[in-house]
Formats: structure tokens, C-alpha cells, sequence
């Protein structure tokens, strides 16, 4: 086959005919071999398939280079542990990276299917909850485009994150099936399989002085591969996504067959692949349950096989593991990969125990996502015991090691001690797989600078004694493939005509545009850009929730998972307090705005899913009340997802980032929305503060208490009476809403929520009320002198380069995993 070309031809330069040639006849013969169908009875779904697989061809051949490359180097490989990957979509994404979207359009077009039509007919891979899983897409994405070797290693979920409808208000959940129609990216590897233990029990036998451990487990599950390659920018480098999928090694039980209980038989069959079956949906707080366990131990075993053979295969054995290999745990779900490597080690490859401590420790890094207390993993020491004994026993060992260096840190300190230990002994005895991870680790890191120095004072201030200099910081970031060229097209033209193509390989290009951020021409062009964006914004609003927004109001968003501490509260109270301002004097020159919510909550997450049903509730009223005339609407659009996120981000103009200070660990919907001109209103939380430093402090609008400020009044008390004795505004909006004025046909609906707000305001947000409202107000008298919001918008697009994935992976690449970049 010849080689595809790689250049993006500039915007209205002509495609290279023969390349479109070979692309038509490349999609005809998929259709034909790999489908099955004639053009004239092929649906849009075989349509689709067929030029997924032509493109897919295209990428294999740079895959296959690549991994002859570097294992003939001999090169260092990054693997990166996670139990979520929020990929999206990949079709355009992996054209785009190809430099073949155009090609592809051109002969899609000839041959009578839309591109861009067909891109609908790829459900989105939502095999994680939210920050955590994107991150590590956005990774994949970065470490492919930086021609580092490295692999995912995550669970082919059958199903992935639940599909999020509304009814009546509600939330309701149902499941999402993405595989229904198989998955055109993937590679299943059957011959890549691996036996992974569970339950049993612990011998030890002595071997000449030497105690050696043979674990006998009760139970055995089959993990088989299923690869997908994620491409790199300009179609480079190719990296692997490995997904492993679970069943069982005894499908039916013969003898069981044989007595004709048919199910029965195949029982083993389906205890094996519940774990794989579904994701767990629950962001920032630990399920506790022992499937999940299950899944953790079992991605873990699985990968840390396949990687161990990989380096056996090429070096022999294993004391070098830790020059070739860098293990990455994308949080603390595969922290078990600490124990699980000692016993490979120590178990199976006879290695002296403080050798076999070594090599880990060496391979091993822990990235921290969250602060929150009730997101920190523990396992009841019952539930180890009776899975994973001999975990339990290596676990018992390791702790011992520790424990008594943290004796000769601080002698006689018993409750320095018990901080550290990687067993909680208070209330029942749990596993602490942050102390695991923590421990098992050369380096451990937070997401953003606030967020690593607050790991250093509060959840690991006494591990941070213990091992000084292992905490450090890597601001996340985000691929500006996706989220800047993909998403946003119109913007990334007016980029590269203002600052040259080289822009698409180098983000730093961007400071171009300060020179333009006050020429009023450029400005227009960059207004009529996002303009566009809204219309297509408004449009979709328009299908969906049967709605008319216009295009020309304040687009002002706020789209990431509901939880309590990112505070959808606080900006639906705003819109109620405005609501009832507007009503007040509805002659007043109020600005236009639309207010666009999305997010899901977990469906055992009460309180969240009853913020849904306000938010709903509110728009209800306000979006049918004839006196606000358009200045303001409130829309909720359901089934927030990755694509939906392509379309938002790029139409909004205002983007709300408004944690309670100290607890979002980063963000990173801050970064894509600024990137695509979206001025910020936020807290001084997470990425945010970086975000501020780098647009400058003129250009986001920063409002509320900062983390201290939280600390300390937390600890006076969480009776909120204070402020609202002084602030109407607040007063009458909570009392609105407890009063049942947004839900007349349940008056006490949100009773539990104005109770919250008056005497447990945990989360700030009454005693953030006053500053966030007058913030808004801020930005409706900035929205009013456009010529200088444009600029502002302008110039947040010009200064956001840092935030690059590629920035963050630089980073990771040469103060964790120690590869050349
Ligand atoms: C065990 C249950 C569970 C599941 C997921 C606990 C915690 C999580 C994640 C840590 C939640 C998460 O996605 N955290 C987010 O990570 C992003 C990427 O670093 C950050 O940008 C967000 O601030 C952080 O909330």
C-alpha cells in the first residue's frame, strides 16, 4: 500500500487527488471484504465501519514501525495504570492526528456519505467518570504525539459510564451499551492471556534457611487483551491502549452440563465476567465493594504479567526492570500493583526481599487526584484477607520495614506511627492504598501547585516527614488536538492564518496573538469564530431540549460531574437572586444570559441528583416567565459526555470554575474552556490559580474565599445565619427556594437544600454568595463594552500554551519516568 501523505493542506489549498483516489478504493474494499455490503445497501453504520477500518489500516503500519523501533533500541517504556480512560470518540480524532481529514472528507464526498454525519455513528468510549479518566485520554493523546513508548493498560468495560436522561427533573440511569455494534478500533489479542488468582490460601514452606510462600488460590479468571492504537500527531509514533477483558478458564462445568443444569454450568462463566461488566460510577468516593476490589487486583495482575514477560523477552531478567520500565498509577485503584510486583519478584522470581523492594520502588510512581476524605481508598483487612492473602501477608511485611523506620524518625512517637501505617487500625482494621501507593513509590505527585503543597500538609504531611523530597508537583493539561483543532475548527483556521501552521506543532506559537488582542479587524474575526460556535451550540439546545436561545447572549457554562463541592449550588442560587433582580426592575438594562448546566451524579448521590432536579426546576420557572423576556435562561442538557463537551466549550463565553477553595485538585475543564476565549469566573482553587497567573489577573475574574479562609471558618462552625442576616439577596433566594416557589406542586422539595444553606454550609456556598454575585455582576458590566471582553478573550487564548499535555507529559517524562523526549 503507499504511503498516505501526511501534510494538512492549508485551508482552501486543493487535496492531492491521488491520495483521494486510494481512499475511495481503500473505504469500496472494506465495504465489500471486512462488511459484507454492496455501497448501494450499506447503512451509515457499515459506512462508517468500513472507512474506520480503511483509516485503520493506515495507522497499523506506522504501529507496527514504531514498536520494531523501539524494541531494536532497546528503549525505556512508560506504562500507565489506570482503571479509567474518557476517551470519546476516535475517528476524527485519529484522522485529524493523521493529517487525513481532509483526504478522507474528499473521498467520503465523491462517494455520496457525509464525514461528519458518519462521525455520529461512533458511540463515545466513556470508560471513566470524569477528570481522571480524561487526563489520562489526553496522556494517551501526548505521550503518542512525544514518540514516547509507552502502553495504557485499563478493563474493557462492557459497559461504560451510565447514560444520564432526565425526566420530570430527574436524573434516571440507564446503561450505556457502546459495544452493541462492535468497536472498529480494537484488536482482541487471543492469544494474549493471562490466569489471575484469587482467594485460597498461603504455604510456606523452608528452602534451606529460606522462607518461601506458595500461594494456593481458590479461584481463577482469564484476562485476554484487546489492544486499540492511539496514533500521535502527524501519525509518527503509535502507542497501545491495552484493555483487558475477563472470563472464565472453565466456560461450563462439564459435569454439571452433563446432569442438564445448564446454567448452573455456566455460573463460573458468569462470576468471572461481572468484572469486567460495568465501570464504577462513582467519582471521588470509594465504593467499599468487593467486585471492585476484584477489578482492581485483576487489571493490575494482568498487566503487571504481560509487562514482566515483555521485559523478559528482551533483557533476561528482572534486576533491570526498573531502567526499562516505569509504572505510572493513575491514583491509588492500581496501588495493589506494590504488593503484586513484590510477589512476582520475591514469589516467583527468587529475589532477596530488599532487592525485590528496591527494583519496585524504583519503578513505581503514584499520582494523586483528590483530597477529599471520603475519595481515599481503604479495604477492610477481612475482604484481603479472604481475596488476596497473600497481598495481605507482603503487605503486613512491607508495613513492618516502614513502621520501623518511621520508629527511628520520630523514637517513642506511637501516634506518628499510626499516621503512617499502611494499616488504619481505628475502627476496624483497613488496607490504606494511598499509604500503599505512597510508600511503593520513587515520586508521588498532585495535579496542580496548590493541590501537591496541601497533599504535603494535610493527607501526607507525615509520609512527607518520612520521605522527604518524593512529593512534587505536575500541573495537568490537556491535548490541543481535541479540545482546540477538532472542537473548535473555526478558531484553529483564524490561528494559523494569524500565527502561522507552525501553531499545530508548538503551542507557544500562540503569543502570537497578543499583538493582535486590540486590532479591532482581528477581533471581529474572532467574535464572528465564536459566534459560529454558539449558532451550532444554540442549534443543538434547540434539538434537544426544544428550546430557543439566542445566539447573541452571554453563554455562561458550567459542565463537569455534580458534586457538592463544585458547587452547581452556588451558581443556580445566583440565577434565582437574578431572577428575582430582574423581576424587581425589569426596566434595567440587565444583560442577556443563557446559563447552560450539564454533568452527571452518581446515582447513589442523593443530594447531587436533587441539584439536577433544581436546576430543572428553576429553569422551569424562569425560562416561561414573561417578565424576564430572554435576559435570562437556565438550560440542563442531559448526558454530558466528551462529544457534547467538543460542542460546548468552544460556544462559551463565560466559564464558571467555582469549587469551595482547597478542593478541586485541579480541574480541567478550566483549561479547555480558556483555551477556546471562555473568560473564567472561579475560586482561587485547583489549576485555576495557574490559570490565573498565566492569562493575568485582568483577564479572569476571581472571586471568594481562598483555601485558608475555608479552613478557618470551618472550624468556627458551619451556621451560615451571619451572612445571611446581611445579605437580601441570599436571604430571599433561599427563601424562594425553600419556600417551594420553583415547586409548587411539592412545596418541600428543597427543603433539605435550604436547610444546607442556612445552618450546614459545609461547601461555602452562602458565605461565598455575596462575592460570586457581585463577580457576575463584574462580568455582565465587562460583557458590556465588547470591544475589551474580546481582548481579555483574546489574550486568555494566547497565553494558555502551558497547559499543553504535552507541557505536562514533558514533565513527567523527565522528573518521574526518566525517558528522553
Ligand atoms: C474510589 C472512587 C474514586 C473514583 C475516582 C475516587 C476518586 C476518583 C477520582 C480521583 C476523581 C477525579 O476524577 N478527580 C479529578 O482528577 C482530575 C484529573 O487530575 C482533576 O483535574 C480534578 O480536579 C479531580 O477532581
Amino acid at each position: 500500500m503507499p504511503e498516505p501523505s501526511f501534510h494538512l493542506p492549508a485551508p482552501g489549498q486543493p487535496v492531492d487527488e491521488l491520495a483521494v483516489a486510494e481512499i475511495k478504493g481503500a473505504i469500496l474494499a472494506k465495504l465489500r471484504l471486512a462488511i459484507g455490503k454492496e455501497a448501494g445497501m450499506a447503512t451509515r453504520q457499515d459506512w462508517y465501519h468500513a472507512t474506520a477500518l480503511a483509516l485503520r489500516d493506515r495507522i497499523v503500519h506506522r504501529w507496527l514501525t514504531a514498536e520494531k523501533e523501539s524494541y531494536d533500541a532497546g528503549r525505556k517504556r512508560v506504562y500507565y495504570l489506570s482503571l479509567e480512560f474518557l476517551i470519546g470518540r476516535l475517528f476524527t480524532d485519529a484522522l485529524n492526528n493523521m493529517g487525513l481529514i481532509k483526504v478522507f472528507e474528499t473521498a467520503l464526498g465523491d462517494l455520496g456519505v457525509g464525514l461528519w454525519e458518519l462521525r455520529k455513528c461512533e458511540p463515545d468510549a466513556a470508560l471513566g467518570n470524569g477528570g481522571l479518566g480524561r487526563l489520562a485520554a489526553c496522556f494517551m493523546d501526548s505521550m503518542a504525539s512525544l514518540a514516547i513508548p509507552a502502553m495504557g493498560y485499563g478493563i474493557r468495560y462492557d459497559f461504560g459510564l451510565f447514560r444520564q436522561v432526565i425526566v420530570d427533573g430527574w436524573q434516571q440511569e440507564y446503561p450505556d451499551v457502546w459495544l452493541n455494534f462492535g468497536n472498529p478500533w480494537e484488536f482482541q489479542r487471543p492469544e494474549v492471556v493471562y490466569h489471575v488468582h484469587f482467594g485460597g490460601g498461603v504455604e510456606h514452606v523452608d528452602d534451606k534457611g529460606r522462607d518461601v510462600a506458595i500461594w494456593h488460590p481458590a479461584e481463577t479468571v482469564q484476562a485476554v487483551a484487546y489492544d486499540t492504537p492511539i496514533v500521535g500527531w502527524r501519525g509518527q509514533h503509535v502507542n497501545a491502549l491495552r484493555l483487558w477483558s475477563a472470563r472464565s478458564p472453565d466456560p461450563l462445568k462439564l459435569d454439571v452440563f452433563n446432569t442438564g443444569d445448564y446454567l448452573g454450568a455456566s455460573a463460573e462463566e458468569s462470576r468471572a465476567e461481572a468484572i469486567c461488566k460495568f465501570l464504577y460510577p462513582n467519582d471521588e468516593s470509594a465504593a467499599g465493594r468487593e467486585l471492585r476490589l476484584r477489578q482492581e487486583y485483576f487489571f493490575v495482575s494482568a498487566s503487571l504479567q504481560d509487562l514482566v514477560q515483555r521485559h523478559l523477552g528482551a533483557d533476561g531478567q528482572l534486576r533491570s526492570l526498573a531502567q526499562k520500565a516505569a509504572l505510572q498509577l493513575n491514583d491509588t485503584h492500581p496501588s495493589l500493583a506494590v504488593a503484586e510486583l513484590m510477589r512476582i519478584l520475591v514469589d516467583l522470581h527468587n529475589f532477596r526481599w530488599d532487592e525485590a523492594w528496591k527494583i519496585t520502588v524504583a519503578t513505581l510512581s503514584y499520582t494523586n487526584h483528590t483530597l477529599l476524605p471520603e475519595a481515599l481508598e481503604t479495604w477492610p483487612v477481612e475482604i484481603f484477607e479472604r481475596l488476596l492473602p497473600r497481598h495481605l501477608e507482603i503487605i503486613y511485611r512491607i508495613n513492618a520495614a516502614h513502621l520501623a523506620q518511621a520508629e527511628v524518625r520520630c523514637p517513642g512517637d506511637i501516634d506518628f506511627r499510626a499516621a503512617v501505617s499502611l494499616i488504619d487500625e481505628k475502627g476496624g482494621r483497613r488496607v490504606r492504598m494511598g499509604q500503599l501507593a505512597f510508600v511503593g513509590s520513587h515520586r508521588i505527585n498532585g495535579v496542580s501547585a496548590m493541590h501537591s503543597e496541601l497533599m504535603k500538609e494535610t493527607v501526607f504531611s507525615d509520609l512527607n516527614h518520612l520521605y522527604a523530597g518524593r512529593i512534587t508537583n505536575k500541573t495537568n493539561g490537556i491535548t490541543f488536538r481535541r479540545w482546540l483543532m477538532l472542537a473548535n475548527p473555526k478558531l484553529t483556521e483564524l490561528l494559523r492564518e494569524s500565527c502561522g501552521d507552525a501553531v499545530l506543532d508548538d503551542p507557544s506559537k500562540l503569543a502570537y496573538l497578543e499583538s493582535y488582542a486590540s486590532d479591532s479587524a482581528f477581533q471581529q474575526k474572532f467574535r464572528s469564530a465564536k459566534h459560529h460556535n454558539k449558532v451550532a451550540l444554540a442549534r443543538l439546545i434547540g434539538e434537544r431540549q426544544n428550546m430557543k436561545v439566542d445566539p447573541g447572549a452571554l453563554f455562561d457554562v458550567q459542565i463537569k460531574r455534580i458534586h457538592e463541592y463544585k458547587r452547581q449550588l452556588l451558581n443556580i442560587l445566583e440565577a434565582v437572586a437574578l431572577y428575582q433582580a430582574i423581576k424587581d426592575q425589569p426596566n434595567r438594562d440587565w444583560v442577556p444570559r443563557v446559563k447552560i448546566f450539564a454533568g452527571k451524579a452518581a446515582a447513589s448521590y442523593r443530594y447531587a441528583k436533587l441539584i439536577i432536579k433544581l436546576i430543572n426546576d428553576v429553569a422551569d420557572v424562569v425560562n416561561n416567565d414573561p417578565a424576564v423576556d430572554d435576559r435570562l435562561k437556565v438550560v440542563f442538557l442531559d448526558d454530558y459526555n466528551v462529544s457534547l463537551a467538543e460542542t460546548i466549550i468552544p460556544a462559551a463565553d463565560l466559564s464558571e470554575q467555582i469549587s469551595t477553595a482547597g478542593m478541586e485538585a485541579s480541574g480541567t475543564g478550566n483549561m479547555k474552556l480558556a483555551l477556546n476565549g471562555a473568560l473564567t469566573i472561579g475560586t482561587l482553587d485547583g489549576a485555576n490559580i495557574e490559570v490565573r497567573d498565566h492569562v493575568g489577573a485582568d483577564n479572569i475574574a476571581i472571586f471568594g474565599m481562598e483555601a485558608d479562609d475555608v479552613m478557618v471558618r470551618r472550624k468556627q462552625g458551619l451556621d451560615a445565619t451571619d451572612v445571611i442576616r446581611s445579605s437580601a439577596a441570599l436571604a430571599r433566594a433561599i427563601n424562594a427556594i425553600g419556600a417551594g416557589e420553583f415547586s409548587r406542586g411539592e412545596p418541600a422539595r428543597f427543603e433539605s437544600i435550604a436547610h444546607a444553606l442556612r445552618y450546614l454550609d459545609h461547601y461555602m456556598v452562602s458565605a461565598d454568595f455575596d462575592s460570586y454575585y457581585e463577580a457576575q455582576r463584574g462580568i455582565d458590566a465587562r460583557w458590556q463594552v465588547m470591544p475589551a471582553w474580546t481582548r481579555a478573550s483574546i489574550l486568555n487564548v494566547a497565553r494558555m500554551a502551558w497547559f499543553s499535555s504535552d507541557r505536562t507529559i514533558r514533565e513527567y517524562a523527565e522528573d518521574i519516568w526518566n525517558v528522553p523526549v
